[in-house]
């Protein structure tokens, strides 16, 4: 393992001060190194997504003749590939960007379902984009010696270049400064407060990470009715968008999404496609922390956004904001005999827990109950 410090030291020996992406639980201690240095020379900026990422680091060697740091798991690959290839590439503006893939779902390792594709063509992938790679070893000599490589690269191409990184790369970094924001309730509750109080014939889908864990916990201590759920385990910021699609297929049936603030923010442009087709059975749920919690807690742009308005702005038919659990069971009271789509906006705490379980079965097996179950509410 390699101290934060030093790697980040051997960067910026060679003028690397520039990061931005979205974050991966193999970076989490990086990060909280970077936002404990945030300053004029190291800037961080978290992107909303992983393509928005690629036109940052685009826009910062443009201005400024240097090279940016892309950081991302690399389910974000995938989010890349456009303005890799037809904003970076060598054959097109030809735009120089480090990039520092985390590898999720490395063959013959253990992760989980969602990482398991990827994991197998990243390097595959890499190879179709002719974006070179490294596969970096955690030896301070190494990662220096890899790193001439890459800037020689860059000197003579001028495109992307990859290293690529296993889990447990970095060393703990303790952070001096605590993520965490002035809200009490924790997503437990609230998903307890939620489910307690519906008619258990709604159809619920919810967002990747620690969100879909504390719903799959709630229904293991209840009736285990798993089948009513969709997990989306992976494809962040979709749940929203599965979630419409199925409100517009299945109108007499009121669908619950429950959604995070990061993955709202990365597939924002949802919110217009909801406020459109205007489904008046979808509920969506924000549990808003502020934080890519999933990940190691790193911040969102949440803090700056007004979503309550965001959603009517985007056609929405009544929107709420909420911090206390009586507020949000007044909440659940009043959508009752409301025609969505309606937005409830519930602020939350940083409360990880990191023994929280994951939905063991195959993904498939969720899936098939999941549309047994829609298919018999008609
Ligand atoms: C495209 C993509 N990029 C990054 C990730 C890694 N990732 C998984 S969960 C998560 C954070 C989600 O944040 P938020 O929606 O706010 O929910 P929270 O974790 O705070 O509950 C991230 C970045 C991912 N799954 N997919």
């Amino acid at each position: 393992m390699i101290s934060c410090k030093k790697f980040f030291e051997i960067l910026e020996d060679y003028n690397f001060t520039f990061f931005t992406g979205i974050p991966d639980s193999t970076f989490k201690d990086l990060m909280k190194f970077l936002a404990d240095n945030n300053s004029k020379e190291l800037k961080n900026i978290v992107a909303c997504n992983e393509c928005e990422a690629i036109a940052l680091a685009s826009g910062y060697h443009l201005a400024t003749n240097r090279i940016g740091i892309v950081y991302m798991q690399n389910s974000g690959l995938g989010k890349a590939v456009n303005p890799l290839t037809s904003l970076c590439d060598p054959d097109v503006h030809s735009i120089p960007i480090l990039l520092m893939i985390g590898w999720r779902g490395e063959p013959g390792k253990i992760d989980a379902p969602q990482h398991k594709k990827m994991g197998k063509i990243t390097l595959p992938l890499l190879d179709t984009l002719q974006i070179p790679y490294s596969i970096l070893e955690p030896d301070l000599s190494v990662v220096k010696n890899e790193l001439v490589k890459a800037i020689n690269y860059f000197n003579d191409n001028k495109g992307p270049y990859a290293f690529i990184f296993q889990r447990g790369f970095f060393k703990d970094y303790e952070m001096k400064f605590k993520q965490s924001n002035r809200y009490n309730l924790t997503a437990k509750e609230v998903i307890q407060l939620i489910m307690d109080n519906l008619n258990h014939k709604e159809i619920i889908v919810s967002t990747t990470g620690y969100i879909t864990r504390e719903l799959y916990e709630y229904r293991e201590s209840k009736n285990k009715d798993h089948h009513k759920s969709f997990y989306n385990i992976g494809s962040m910021g979709c749940a929203s968008s599965i979630g419409l699609s199925i409100a517009l297929h299945k109108p007499k049936n009121r669908v619950i999404v429950f959604d995070g603030d990061g993955a709202a923010i990365m597939q924002m442009g949802a919110f217009t496609t909801i406020g459109k087709n205007s489904p008046t059975n979808f509920v969506h749920i924000i549990l808003d922390n502020e934080a890519h919690e999933s990940t190691g807690g790193q911040p969102t742009n949440s803090p700056n956004v007004d979503f309550v308005n965001v959603a009517l702005a985007s056609n929405y038919k009544w929107s709420t904001r909420v911090e206390t659990s009586e507020e949000l069971l007044k909440s659940i009271d009043n959508i009752k005999n409301r025609k969505g789509p309606i937005l409830i906006l519930i602020k939350i705490k940083i409360s990880s827990r990191s023994e929280l379980k994951r939905p063991t079965k195959n993904p498939k097996e969720y899936k098939e109950g999941f549309m047994r179950y829609l298919n018999d509410l008609d």
